[in-house]
């Protein structure tokens, strides 16, 4: 990873930064214990979050403040904090690296945001996959209940909180919140109808706010910092700084903490750039439910959700796809949409039937079967589950296809004119 002196996730780097004697030397759990203290109020940590400008960081963009007011802390009756570490969408791998590398500060950020809603009790969702990480942050609560951080009667202040970890057992689809609190609930992991959002009926049918892990781990240093510490990091309507997870087709892959507003080519660059010295064909910004975006378009944006929507994509979770000159457009939009048609849950029919159909004329295009219609097939299929269905798997699964359609139609035509792909040699 890459990180730089300023931001949240700095601690990283340390040896041993996931043991609670590397976190609390460097100042970790002093916002929690202000917090239970009464120094810091519920209502001053809204306005401190909402100064910052942080939005949610698992792929909607929801602005943080804004989801935790909603929440009526006086109201009686249980309440919970569950934080989304399902981290399954393609491309994407930061969650992943702050339960290994930054537990703690996961941990605090947790306990500080039941603090503010006022939940007594937490559920970190894990994806069933990440074995090793599950262990880390299981370590983490460990060690923090044994500091005296979680538990009854918090550092005496009378404040009980504990957290409970929950693996998943390998569905894409729980990352989805509404699926994700069914899954905990211990039932198949399908999403719900919303409204009602989480923060009316969520957990158990009681009020609940869910934040992403990267979202809830940068609270801490927000706060320790100040909102306005982290909004000045960013650009309008996106305060801070932000984990892109870039792959593919880079030198040097992984994670990168840079500011919002980033130019996308400096982010390239500190990939690597584009390896074997070619040159790069096509990005997908945000993981594989964003919109793919030719060279040009990407080589002038800046990493925040204006500017990439202004390109024509979304930030999404931040997982930067990189393409190079090489890449077949017309095979990976068809390894795209097998993991969708594979992941659908199958509740509603647009995404059950639609995905299949999709990867199926995909598969037949490449195996040099391809028919003249099946263009404007594909983009009609797109279109009937595109807004017809309950969750937004089923969108996400026609965004980069219609993208890749309308950038690359040349490489799909090819493919159906030829038997074969512009690459191959005939
Ligand atoms: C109360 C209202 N709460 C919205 C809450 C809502 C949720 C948040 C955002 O999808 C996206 C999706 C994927 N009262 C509310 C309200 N909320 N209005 O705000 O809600 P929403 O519906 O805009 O999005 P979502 O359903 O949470 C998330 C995209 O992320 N994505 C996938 C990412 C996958 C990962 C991963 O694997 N880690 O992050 C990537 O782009 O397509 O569009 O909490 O309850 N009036
Ligand atoms: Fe399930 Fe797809 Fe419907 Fe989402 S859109 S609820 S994944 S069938």
């Amino acid at each position: 990873m890459v990180y730089q002196n300023e931001n949240c996730f700095r601690l990283n780097h340390l040896e041993n930064s996931w043991d609670i004697e590397t976190y609390v030397a460097n100042g970790g759990y002093e916002v929690w214990k202000k917090v239970v203290s009464g120094e810091l109020e519920p209502a001053d940590i809204i306005e401190e979050v909402k100064e910052s400008n942080i939005r949610g960081r698992g792929g909607a963009g929801f602005p943080t403040g804004l989801k935790w007011s909603f929440m009526n802390r006086e109201a009686p009756g249980q309440k919970y904090i569950v934080c989304n570490s399902d981290e399954g969408e393609p491309g994407t791998f930061k969650d992943r690296d702050i339960h290994r590398y930054n537990p703690h500060a996961l941990v605090e950020g947790m306990a500080i945001a039941g603090y503010v809603i006022g939940a007594s009790q937490g559920y970190n969702y894990i994806r069933g996959e990440f074995w090793e990480p599950y262990q880390v942050f299981k370590n983490a609560i460990n060690q923090a209940r044994e500091a005296g951080f979680l538990g009854k009667d918090i550092l005496g202040s009378g404040w009980d909180f504990d957290l409970h970890v929950h693996l998943g057992a390998g569905a894409y689809i729980c990352g989805e919140e509404t699926a994700l609190i069914e899954s905990i609930e211990g039932k198949k992991g399908q999403p719900r109808f919303k409204p009602p959002f989480p923060a009316s009926y969520g957990l158990y049918g009681k009020p609940t706010t869910i934040n992403n892990t990267e979202t809830l781990a940068s609270i801490p240093m927000i706060l320790a910092k100040g909102g306005k510490w982290f909004n000045d990091l960013g650009v309008k309507n996106a305060g801070g700084t932000k984990l892109y997870s870039v792959s593919g087709h880079v030198n040097n892959p992984g994670n990168f903490e840079v500011r919002m507003g980033t130019p996308f080519k400096d982010l390239l660059e500190l990939a690597g750039g584009i390896w074997k010295g070619r040159q790069l064909k096509a990005v997908i910004p945000g993981g594989a439910s964003t919109a793919v975006l030719p060279a040009e378009k990407a080589l002038e944006m800046n990493m925040d959700y204006d500017s990439i929507a202004k390109a024509g994509s979304f930030l999404g979770a931040g997982s930067v796809i990189i393409m190079d000159d090489q890449t077949d457009m017309v095979k990976a939009m068809k390894n795209l949409s097998h993991f969708y048609w594979d992941e659908s849950c199958g509740q509603c029919t647009p995404c059950r039937e639609g995905t299949g159909w999709l990867y199926r004329m995909l598969t037949r295009i490449v195996d040099g079967k391809g028919r003249p219609e099946d263009i404007a097939a594909l983009k009609d299929v797109s279109g009937k589950i595109m807004g017809n269905v309950i969750c937004g798997l089923g969108d996400a699964a026609t965004i980069a296809l219609t993208s890749a359609v309308e950038h690359f139609e040349h490489e799909f035509v090819h493919y159906i004119e030829h038997g074969c792909s512009i690459y191959d040699r005939t």
